[in-house]
């Protein structure tokens, strides 16, 4: 059989590895340490874009992006020791995300290992708490029964990240060996005597809340879901970063149960007889810091659906746990009918408070940010992909954008700042076809701003934001609530923007107030070229709702 086969480097059977598994598009930064891989690249580049990325920390919020837009997983490659340690940011936040992701890394060749070798670092306890398996390839012959695991444990259960490390002489050595046929996804599914039980604890609920949340959804699955909830007229929020599961404008939409929760919804979930969480892990930003439900027992009961089994009973100890994927639940629970009157009540009332609590309220300044926000939720098409980065910038995006469908949100659910301008760029090149746009802050634009040189290359159009406040806002205000006039660490002083874009060969605005934005949107989204806009904001405006001097000022009063 073998004599049959040709012999192939072990770089040219990774990347064929990869077309076997479907990969159409894949990110990194080249590094000496797998040449033959990017050789390999060479001969595949019809099939598989190979997008360079001018940092890894861009990079692997890419492929993480791509992984989270499209379900399929995000590939990463990136070099030895310091491609390794600049890619990590995006691992980590596949794993807090749940976003599938293969993750490639260069190694030292094997004749050299446990020396600390030049860039050598054991990737097993580097990466091993960050993702769901790592691994060292240390045979060409084995490469694509390492790819075809690396697929199946990136996206079974709960998805998130998988490392292959490649060892230099496994790369250069040849090898004839078959390819492996694309991979499965699987994901348990609910049974009939389970969903049976789901039905008996809400029939008994008076006042039942459902919160959605976690990767490894479909659109099908949220449409349906979405149906039967507004059919049983039940209210329903998304957890921290996931606004986009169920379509905002609703009348079963009561809010996101993320940070900054309207409080009369975190009242709602706390005083919830029956909470039914699907795909959410129910971490410390959905819970308000484990509040809304206590642990490990909630006051509530608690029905906790999950595709991955280590998470039912983590922290929750549910009435009922159910391991199963949610197109899978979904399958089964849209044919059990339930509803009453008194829940279409509640919902009504949820509805009314989350459409007061997202009304854009004055903010100091000339440029009402809270406005621009809004303007841009009812003029964009309805599939447009927003991705935002981590500040205080983008509460004004969670509270007033409303997600009209599955996969137009990408936001990082570990916080991490610099994510929204590369997961816009890997939006672009994944979906030519929808518009997208980049919210970003100052502090959080500038940890991966070169990515713009990305955006050029590849010719990803689409308008970022940069919203200037001058500083590191967020960890100004709590600055000012713990230590009130005591600045420390967080001021800014910030280039021009505008003009940084345009030095890259894109599109730059500034803007400094709320009738300006409109007709710098669409001059920039008109460029045809990676545009960015300046939105100068009152520093003062640190939140939708409060401004920094009135955060200094009760703390003082409260002898802080
Ligand atoms: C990678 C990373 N580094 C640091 C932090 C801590 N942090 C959270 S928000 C923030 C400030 C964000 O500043 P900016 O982007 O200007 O937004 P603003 O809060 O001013 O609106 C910092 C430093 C983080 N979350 N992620
Ligand atoms: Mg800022």
């Amino acid at each position: 059989m073998k004599s049959d086969l040709k012999t192939r480097h072990g770089g040219r059977i990774l990347v064929d590895a990869l077309v076997a598994q479907g990969v159409k598009m894949a990110f990194g930064v080249p590094g000496e340490s797998y040449l033959p891989v990017l050789d390999g690249l060479h001969d595949v580049r019809d099939k598989l874009q190979y997008v360079i990325c001018r940092q890894e920390g861009g990079a692997s919020y890419m492929a993480e992006a791509y992984g989270k837009l499209t379900g399929e997983p995000g590939v990463l490659m990136v070099t030895r020791g310091p491609g390794a340690s600049n890619g990590a940011i995006g691992v980590h936040t596949g794993l807090q995300d749940s976003t599938p992701m293969v993750v490639f890394i260069g190694q030292v060749p094997n004749e050299f290992a446990e020396r600390e070798a030049f860039q050598e670092i054991d990737y097993r306890r580097m990466y091993g708490q960050m993702t769901k398996w790592v691994a060292q390839i240390d045979r060409a012959e084995r490469i694509p029964e390492y790819v075809s695991r690396a697929f199946h444990t990136a996206l079974a259960g709960r998805p998130g990240p998988v490392v292959l490390a490649l060892p230099e002489d496994t790369l250069f050595a040849e090898a004839a060996v078959a390819d492996v046929p694309r991979h499965h996804v699987v994901r348990p599914t609910v049974s009939s005597s389970d969903i049976q039980e789901v039905k008996k604890l809400l029939e008994k609920a008076e006042k039942p809340f459902v919160i959605l949340g976690g990767g490894g959804w479909n659109r099908e699955a949220t449409l349906k879901l979405q149906k039967w909830i507004e059919a049983a007229g039940l209210p329903a929020g998304t957890s921290f970063r996931c606004q986009d599961l169920f379509d905002n404008r609703s009348p079963s939409y009561a809010g996101d149960v993320g940070i900054g929760i309207n409080p009369k919804l975190a009242r709602r979930v706390k005083e919830a007889d029956v909470v039914l969480v699907i795909g959410a892990r129910l971490g410390e930003m959905t819970t308000s810091a484990y509040t809304l439900l206590e642990a490990p027992v909630p006051r509530q009961t608690l029905i906790h659906v999950h595709a991955g089994a280590e998470e039912l009973g983590r922290v929750y100890r549910p009435a009922l746990a159910i391991n199963s994927g949610y197109p899978q639940f979904v399958e089964v629970l849209e044919k059990i009918r339930i509803g009453n009157d008194g829940w279409k009540q509640t919902t009504e009332t949820a509805r009314k408070e989350f459409l007061e609590w997202t009304e854009p309220q004055p903010m100091p300044g000339k440029l009402q940010y809270g406005r621009v926000i809004r303007w841009l939720s009812d003029t964009l098409p309805e599939d447009t992909i927003i991705a935002g980065g981590a500040g205080n910038f983008a509460g004004w995006l969670h509270r007033h954008f409303r997600y009209k469908g599955f996969r137009t949100q990408l936001g990082s659910t570990n916080g991490s700042m610099g994510y929204g301008y590369p997961a816009a760029v890997a939006a672009k090149l994944a979906a030519p076809g929808r518009t997208v746009l980049g919210v970003c802050g100052d502090g959080d634009f500038l940890m991966n701003g070169q990515e713009i040189a990305t955006a050029v290359q590849y010719g990803a159009a689409f308008v970022a934001l940069v919203v200037n406040n001058g500083m590191y806002g967020t960890i100004r205000m709590h600055q000012e609530r713990e230590y009130p006039g005591r600045v420390s660490g967080t001021e800014l002083k910030n280039p021009d923007f505008a003009a940084y874009a345009r030095a890259f060969g894109g599109h730059g605005e500034t803007v400094e107030r709320t009738e300006d934005f409109a007709p710098a949107y669409e001059r920039a989204a008109a460029s045809g070229k990676p545009a960015l806009i300046e939105l100068r904001i009152d520093p003062d405006a640190i939140t939708p709702a409060t401004t920094l001097s009135a955060i200094r000022e009760k703390a003082l009063k409260s002898g802080r």
